[in-house]
């Protein structure tokens, strides 16, 4: 394991209709942090889908994270909680959740990351590395930009957009610590072998790098 838990693959949820059992064969197969990420749910739906998930996560012995909300995070005794640039400050979700949580920041430039390492989170998300369908108001960043964050700050860096099993090596040699993914696993047809192949993948990045 990395720092903190944050190493290979950290998996975002999104809704889909096999969502428990795709979360499952992640997490049976090696994916060690898991973020509870639903845009659109109702709030109710959201305590019971993000309790599930940490239940599940717990069998595992993997981290679980709360995006955008430390509300929902401390009611479902989530590890921690990731933020985008538009939510709260870390300095709250803190207060709110305590010092053993774990805070995410998501950071699109250096100038961001080091912001984001003053103000006292745990690990910053980095991107997005390449082109997504998965969230239309991204920041485009690139390889180069992160091996200046990498240089730069100590935290535990999850590169984050478009990774897929032919890209995630690339990121990893470029200072990430970790990949996180949704699409690559949650519409993979074969959960599994996208799950152990990005696995591999990450690992043949860390060799190249050595
Ligand atoms: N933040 C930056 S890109 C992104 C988020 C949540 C979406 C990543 O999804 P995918 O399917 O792995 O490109
Ligand atoms: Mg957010």
């Amino acid at each position: 394991m990395g720092r903190r838990g944050i190493s290979d693959l950290y998996l975002l949820t999104e809704p889909c209709l096999d969502l428990f059992e795709r979360v499952s064969v992640a997490l049976q197969n090696g994916v060690g942090i898991v973020q509870y990420r639903h845009k659109y749910e109702g709030q109710n739906g959201h305590q019971v889908m993000a309790c599930r998930l940490r239940d599940l996560c717990r069998n595992y012995q993997a981290l679980f994270i709360v995006n955008d909300d430390p509300g929902l995070a401390l009611i479902c005794q989530a590890d921690g909680v990731h933020l985008g640039q538009g939510d709260v400050s870390v300095a709250r979700a803190r207060d709110i959740l305590g010092d053993q949580a774990l805070i995410g920041r998501s950071t699109h430039t250096l100038g961001e990351a080091i912001q984001a390492e003053q103000q006292g989170a745990d690990y910053i998300g980095f991107g997005c590395l390449f082109p997504t369908a998965s969230k239309s108001d991204t920041v485009s960043s690139s390889l180069e930009e992160l091996r200046r964050v990498s240089d730069s700050v100590s935290l535990p860096i999850v590169a984050i957009g478009g990774i897929h099993a032919g890209n995630a090596a690339q990121a990893i040699r470029a200072g990430a610590d970790a990949v996180a993914v949704i699409s690559a696993v949650m519409q993979a047809k074969n959960c599994q072998a996208a799950v152990r192949e990005l696995k591999r993948q990450c690992r043949a990045g860390r060799v190249g790098m050595a």
